[in-house]
C-alpha cells in the first residue's frame, strides 16, 4: 500500500516557482509505518495514473482554482481501486463536492497536521469516515515539512510558514474566516530549523507563506493600552517580541539567503520593524494595496490602508528601509471608473515598487464578497456546460469565463482589457529597466529584467488573457524562461550548516 499526495494543476511548467507547502507538511504528518509518500506536484509534471494501484491511498489538496483538476484525479484514483482523501481550503468549504464529483472516500476539513494520521489508519482498516474535522491546529502543533523529499533544482523558492491567520477582515479574502483572526505564530526554533534544512539542500530563496507577517500594529497596542486591557496588551507585546526574535535569528543565517513574505502596509509605520526585516534578509514583501482611492478601500473593508499621496509615501518607506514591494492591486471594484486604471498605473510607478500584480475582482468562496455575490445571483439562470456561474470552478477550463462581478459602469470585458493594458504598461522594457536602478551590478539589473518578464508571462497572460492562442504562447514562453531561472535561484548546498544559536 502506497501513499500518494497530489497537488493538482492543469498546466505544468516543468519548473515551478514555489513549493506547495502542504505536500511536504502532509508528508511529515504521514506515520512512518506507511513509508515515504509519493509526492506529485502537477505544476511540474502531470500525475501518472499507472503508479496508482488498488488499496493505495491518494491525498489530494485543492484550492478553488485547481478543484476541477483535483476531482479528475480523485475519480481516476478511485476507479483504480485507491482510497481517495481530499483536503485544502476548497474541500474544507465544499466537502460534498469532493464526494459527489471527486470520488472522495473522505474529506479533511481544516488543518491536516494531526488528523491525517487518523484518516490514513481508517483507510488501512478499510473504514474511512466521510468527514474528518482537522480544525485550527495551534502553532506549537504545526508539523514541520519533510524537505528531504523535495526534488532538487525544480523549484525556485521553498516555502516556510511562520504565522497563520490574520486579524483583519478584507471582503475578498478567505483567510480570516477559514484560518481565523487570531494569528497562530510558530516558534522561531521551528522556523529556523526548517530554513537551515533548506539551506543545507541548496535553497537560498524562501517564501514565508504567511498571511500577514505584521500581525500586531502599533494601533492595536495603543487600543489595548487605552482600553486598560492589560492581558490583551501583554499578549500583543509578546507576539510582537516573537516577530523581532525570529527576525534576529534569520539575520544569523548565511547572508546570501533571501526571504519574501506577505504583509500589510501598516508595517511602514514602524521603521524598527522594517529595519529588522532588512537585517533578516526579508528582501521583498507582497503588500495588498488593492485600491488607490479611499472609496475603493472602503469597498473591500480595507480602510486601514492609505490612499493617494499617503499611500505613495508608505510604499516608498518600505523601499527606503531595504524591503522591496510587490504591490497587489484589484480592478473592478464597484467604485472603480475608467480613469482608475490610469491613476493606479501612475501610483504603482511613482511608489517605486519593484513588482506589481493587477488582479480583477473575483469572488472567491469563503469570502464575504462571495456570500454577497451568491445571494445576488440567486435568480440568475445562466448555465455554461450546465453549470451555474456561482460554481464557476466546475466549468471546464476552456469555457470558464473570467469575470463575474457585475460592475455599475463597466462591462467585464472593458475591465479585463484595461487591466491587461496596465500590466502591459507596467512591464514595458523601458519601465522595468528604470525600476532596476536600485541594483548596482549590470548582471543584477539584467536578472531583474528577466524575472520581471517571467513574472508577467506566468501571471498576466496565463491568468488574464482570454485568447487561447495568447495563453498557449504565454505558457510556452513561461516554460522557456523558467528553465534558466531555476539556475539563477539555486545555490551551493551547505550540508554542514548548523542552526545558529540565538
Ligand atoms: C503562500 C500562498 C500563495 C503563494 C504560494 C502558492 C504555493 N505554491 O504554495 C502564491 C503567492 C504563489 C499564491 C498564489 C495564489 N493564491 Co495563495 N495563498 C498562499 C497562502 C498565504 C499560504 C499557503 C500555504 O502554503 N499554507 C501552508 C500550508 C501548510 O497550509 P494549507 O495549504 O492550508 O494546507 C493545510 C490544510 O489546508 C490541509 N490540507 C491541504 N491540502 C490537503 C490535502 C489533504 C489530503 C489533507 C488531508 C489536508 C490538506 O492540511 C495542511 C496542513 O494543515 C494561502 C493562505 C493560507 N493561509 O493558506 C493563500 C491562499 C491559498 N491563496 C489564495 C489565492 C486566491 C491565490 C491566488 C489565486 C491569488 C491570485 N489572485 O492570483 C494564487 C493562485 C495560485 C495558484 N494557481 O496556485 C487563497 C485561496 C482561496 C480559495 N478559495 O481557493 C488563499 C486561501 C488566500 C486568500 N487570500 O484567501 N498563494
Ligand atoms: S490583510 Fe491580507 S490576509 Fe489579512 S484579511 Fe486582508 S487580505 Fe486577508
Amino acid at each position: 500500500m502506497k501513499i500518494h499526495l497530489v497537488n493538482p494543476s492543469h498546466v505544468s511548467f516543468g519548473t515551478a516557482v514555489i513549493t506547495p507547502r502542504w505536500l511536504y507538511v502532509l508528508a511529515a504528518a504521514t506515520p512512518a509505518s506507511f513509508g515515504d509518500p509519493i509526492l506529485v506536484d502537477e505544476t511540474l509534471s502531470p500525475a501518472d495514473p499507472d503508479r496508482i494501484r488498488g488499496g493505495d491511498i491518494v491525498g489530494i489538496g485543492i484550492h478553488t482554482a485547481n478543484a476541477l483538476r483535483g476531482y479528475e484525479i480523485g475519480k481516476m484514483s478511485r476507479q483504480r481501486g485507491a482510497y481517495v482523501v481530499f483536503g485544502g481550503i476548497h474541500a474544507t468549504l465544499y466537502p460534498e463536492e469532493a464526494h459527489s464529483l471527486g470520488g472522495a472516500h473522505a474529506v479533511v476539513k481544516g488543518d491536516g497536521d494531526i488528523v491525517w494520521a487518523t484518516a490514513l489508519e481508517d483507510c488501512r482498516k478499510g473504514a474511512p469516515q466521510s468527514i474528518y474535522l482537522g480544525g485550527r491546529v495551534e502553532a506549537s502543533n504545526f508539523v514541520a515539512a519533510r524537505w528531504d523529499l523535495v526534488p532538487l533544482n525544480r523549484y525556485m523558492w521553498a516555502s516556510v510558514q511562520t504565522v497563520r491567520g490574520c486579524p483583519k477582515h478584507c471582503s475578498f479574502c478567505s483567510v480570516w474566516r477559514t484560518d481565523g483572526q487570531r494569528p497562530r505564530q510558530r516558534s522561531s526554533d521551528a522556523v529556523i530549523e526548517e530554513i537551515v534544512q533548506l539551506r543545507r539542500l541548496g535553497f537560498r530563496f524562501v517564501a514565508l507563506a504567511d498571511d500577514n507577517f505584521y500581525p500586531v500594529t502599533l494601533t492595536d497596542l495603543q487600543l489595548a493600552f487605552r482600553q486598560g486591557d492589560t492581558h490583551r496588551l501583554e499578549e500583543l507585546k509578546a507576539m510582537r517580541e516573537e516577530r523581532f526574535e525570529l527576525m534576529a535569528r534569520l539575520a544569523l543565517l548565511p547572508p546570501d539567503m533571501v526571504f519574501f513574505t506577505q504583509i500589510t502596509m501598516e508595517a511602514a509605520e514602524d521603521p524598527s520593524f522594517l529595519d529588522a526585516m532588512r537585517k533578516a534578509n526579508i528582501k521583498g514583501a507582497l503588500v495588498g494595496v488593492e485600491s488607490v482611492t479611499p472609496e475603493g478601500l472602503k469597498d473591500v473593508y480595507k480602510d486601514f490602508n492609505l490612499a493617494g499621496e499617503g499611500l505613495v509615501e508608505r510604499l516608498r518607506t518600505f523601499r527606503r528601509h531595504g524591503v522591496h514591494v510587490l504591490g497587489s492591486f484589484i480592478f473592478g471594484l464597484p467604485s472603480d471608473r475608467p480613469e482608475t486604471f490610469e491613476a493606479t498605473a501612475a501610483v504603482a510607478q511613482r511608489a517605486e515598487i519593484a513588482f506589481a500584480q493587477f488582479v480583477m475582482l473575483t469572488p472567491f468562496p469563503g469570502t464575504v464578497d462571495f456570500a454577497r455575490w451568491e445571494k445576488m445571483m440567486q435568480g440568475d439562470l445562466t448555465r455554461i456546460a450546465g453549470i451555474p456561474l456561482t460554481r464557476r470552478w466546475l466549468i471546464p477550463q476552456a469555457l470558464r469565463p473570467k469575470l463575474y462581478w457585475p460592475h455599475p459602469v463597466m462591462s467585464g470585458e472593458e475591465i479585463r482589457r484595461r487591466t491587461q493594458a496596465v500590466w502591459d504598461r507596467f512591464y514595458t522594457l523601458e519601465f522595468i529597466w528604470k525600476r532596476s536602478r536600485f541594483i548596482k551590478s549590470l548582471r543584477g539589473r539584467l536578472t531583474f529584467v528577466f524575472i520581471s518578464k517571467l513574472y508577467r508571462q506566468m501571471y498576466a497572460d496565463t491568468g488574464i488573457a482570454t485568447d487561447s492562442a495568447r495563453i498557449a504562447w504565454s505558457a510556452r514562453w513561461a516554460r522557456w524562461l523558467a528553465k534558466p531561472c531555476r539556475y539563477l535561484f539555486s545555490a551551493c548546498p551547505m550540508p554542514q550548516l548548523q542552526v545558529p544559536k540565538p
